[in-house]
């Protein structure tokens, strides 16, 4: 028998309607978008790093500059999706502490180093890339402010995406030099960008759930084979190869066929082993210590301001 709460709830989904903060809920769907909306908010703020990294040595002042700018975007869609999860009921400094505990999962990709400026390219075009087609469709989660915030920050990952290709294309246009430095870029950042998608159907325990909750829309592996629709086109415009030799169109299927992902190398990356888990976490734990300033002195001016208006 299910209760007056559930039967609601369970109508709210069915007609693609949406659960709002102060809705009943189960405590499972509560519990796994806190997982995954504070998993994504993680992601954004680490993933300033890799990029991060080359604000100082961008190759110009334009360049610099929207750098500087698609970085700030990415704290901007932390700070708003760690909102999103606190209206269900975890606060900011439990997340941070997860977080700089390591106990947190952040996405695989930011554990990558970015050793050449065409990184910056390569991040733009293929990780923001399969941001946004893993992310468009979370637009009509069926939570109101996950959907909400997905919004808005898949019109700053648009914009990323554009910047990052144009950034390959200038190169790809350039000298011997620039362009085996785009390419090699590419190669590099590829397979672990199809791993963002996550593990394979057969094995992402939380897929089938989410799905019915309409919380995902799509299967990590359906959302992998559109992206890599989408790229293939435009690598041919960029004039750069897509690092699969096994990539080939399938006429029967009407997709692309394509090549295994190192799934061990993938795992091993979620336990921390990956080439940057150390250095992205140390990092993130300095900039915590070094604002601790910053937040007790907001913390004291919000006390003396309570105190103004009481008085
Ligand atoms: N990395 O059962 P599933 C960005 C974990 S974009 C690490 O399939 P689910 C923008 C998963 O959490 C990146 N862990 O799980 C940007 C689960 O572990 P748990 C962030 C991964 O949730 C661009 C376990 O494996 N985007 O930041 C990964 O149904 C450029 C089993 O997996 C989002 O977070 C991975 N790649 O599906 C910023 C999007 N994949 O929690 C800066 C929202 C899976 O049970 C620069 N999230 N795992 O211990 C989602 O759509 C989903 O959570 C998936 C995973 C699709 C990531």
């Amino acid at each position: 028998e299910l209760s007056d709460e559930e039967r609601i709830f369970n109508e709210l989904i069915a007609n693609e309607q949406r659960i709002e903060p102060r809705d009943w809920m189960p405590d499972a769907y509560r519990k796994t978008l806190i997982r995954q909306i504070s998993q994504h908010a993680h992601s954004e703020i680490i993933g300033m790093q890799p990029e991060g990294n080359w604000i100082t040595r961008a190759p110009s002042l334009k360049r610099k500059a929207i750098l500087m700018a698609k970085v700030q975007d990415e704290a901007g869609h932390g700070l708003y999706l760690y909102s999103a999860a606190q209206t269900l009921g975890i606060t900011r400094d439990e997340m941070m502490d997860q977080l700089i505990s390591g106990k947190a999962k952040y996405s695989s990709i930011f554990n990558y180093p970015t050793p050449t400026w065409a990184d910056m390219g390569a991040i733009g075009w293929l990780v923001d890339g399969a941001a946004i087609a893993n992310q468009v469709p979370l637009c009509r989660a069926s939570y109101g402010p996950y959907g909400r915030a997905m919004v808005r920050v898949c019109k700053e990952e648009s914009f990323h995406q554009r910047q990052g290709f144009e950034i390959l294309l200038t190169l790809m246009q350039g000298s011997e030099e620039q362009k085996r430095m785009a390419q090699d870029a590419v190669n590099r950042w590829y397979w672990p960008s199809l791993a963002m998608f996550g593990p394979p159907d057969d094995q992402s325990p939380n897929s089938a759930q989410s799905m019915a909750w309409k919380i995902k829309r799509f299967t990590n592996d359906e959302l992998r084979q559109r992206f890599v629709g989408m790229l293939v086109p435009q690598a041919e415009i960029l004039g750069v190869t897509l690092p699969d030799p096994d990539l080939k169109w399938n006429d029967e299927t009407g997709e692309y066929d394509m090549g295994e992902i190192d799934w061990d190398e993938f795992f091993q990356v979620l336990r921390g082993n990956g080439p940057c888990n150390a250095e992205r976490l140390e990092r993130r734990r300095t900039a915590h210590e070094e604002g601790a300033w910053v937040r007790e002195a907001a913390a004291e001016y919000a006390r003396k301001q309570a105190l103004k208006t009481k008085a």
